[in-house]
């Protein structure tokens, strides 16, 4: 987007380098979201600005329990922050506290095809065999686009499995600026090489999932630490004895990556530091690597957890600071598209 686009909107004329990403409250979060996507959110806090959103919005897509939303919503945002987001290096908020998502969605949905929708696997997954599918799951990539899109994203920090429907939010942008002038930025989508797609440790072909992974196949951030050695100590593996990524060791290389992330390392960095070890002794070592990354961030989850107010004084001036970025981008589509104006 070039900057005349832009005059006369004050607050996204000086254009930083903007980060997004959004989780969801589905209950408490996993080892694949905290490797594949939240460790990232830390990191690329000093990028620029970075806006961090916790889609409650998304969560009722799918059969959800509502005696249990704010609650988990509270869960999410205190894991974050706990992992070590800051209040006052990125904006954390909730997206049903920021209208312009849901109105963003609807406007660029203008621009969004069905068939393009219908391809999208994730639906096509969460769908296949149920007899009643929301249309909100159907357009669930386009509120994601619009939750991207509103804040003038480059980059979005995501697990591998958000690939397609960060391809689809691009595709939006194009469209939508070919149609009205240039107005959308274009994101891109920042996967980790290592660690993008974390799998489930009873079933390693499968991803490690809130709704679709095995119980004890899925590490919770907030697990007790006997809990997380436990199921990392019965991960799934082969029959074979190398510590190497390859052929038919889908286990052994998702542990792999799991340790090379716990302990600061290369997954060929572990390869060779267990070059004849065996299974047991490198099982053994995953499991206390892991138990040790995650230790301090389930403390602070616990003592965040115990103060709700602090949690929802941080929520509301991340929600006030988010209105007021993605209510201007909304302003300035509606003009794009022709909408009368107040
Ligand atoms: N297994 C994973 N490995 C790496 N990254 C992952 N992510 C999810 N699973 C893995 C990334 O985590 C971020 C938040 O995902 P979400 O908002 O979809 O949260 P969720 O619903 O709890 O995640 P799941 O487990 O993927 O839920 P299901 O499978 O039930 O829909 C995203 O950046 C995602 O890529």
């Amino acid at each position: 987007m070039g900057p005349k686009s832009r005059a006369g909107l004050a607050t996204v004329a000086a254009h930083m380098t903007r980060v997004f990403s959004g989780i969801q409250p589905t209950g408490q979060k996993h080892l694949g979201n905290y490797i594949g996507a939240i460790r990232h959110y830390v990191t690329d806090q000093d990028l620029g600005e970075a806006f961090y959103c916790v889609v409650d919005l998304h969560s009722i897509s799918v059969a959800y329990d509502r005696d249990t939303l704010a609650e988990n919503t509270l869960d999410t945002a205190a894991t974050l922050l706990a992992a070590g987001l800051e209040p006052d290096r990125c904006t954390l908020f909730v997206q049903s506290h920021v209208p312009a998502h849901s109105e963003g969605a609807w406007l660029l949905g203008a621009v969004a095809s069905f068939g393009e929708l219908s391809r999208m696997t994730q639906f096509k997954d969460k769908s296949e065999g149920r007899e009643s599918v929301s249309v909100d799951l159907f357009t669930y990539p386009v509120l994601q686009a619009a939750d991207i899109l509103l804040y003038d994203t480059d980059r979005v920090p995501v697990g591998d499995d958000q690939r397609q429907h960060l391809e689809l939010a691009r595709n939006i942008a194009q469209r939508f600026n070919s149609r009205y002038g240039e107005t959308l930025r274009l994101p891109e989508a920042a996967i980790p090489s290592t660690g993008g797609r974390v799998m489930d440790l009873q079933d390693p072909t499968r991803k490690m999932s809130t709704t679709g992974g095995t119980p004890g196949g899925t590490v919770l951030v907030v697990d007790p630490p006997e809990t997380v050695a436990k199921k990392l100590r019965s991960a799934v593996t082969d029959s074979g004895r190398e510590v190497r990524r390859g052929e038919g060791k889908e286990g052994i290389a998702n542990l792999i990556e799991i340790a090379a992330v716990a302990t600061g390392r290369s997954a060929e960095e572990v390869e060779s530091a267990y070059d004849g070890a065996g299974y047991g002794q490198f099982k053994t070592d995953v499991a206390e690597a892991v138990v040790e990354y995650l230790r301090p961030v389930r403390e602070r989850y616990l003592e965040l957890r115990a103060d709700p107010a602090h949690l929802q004084t941080v929520l509301s001036a991340g929600a006030e600071r988010a209105r007021e970025v993605s209510g201007a981008t909304v302003t300035l589509i509606k003009e794009r598209m022709g909408f009368v104006s107040e």
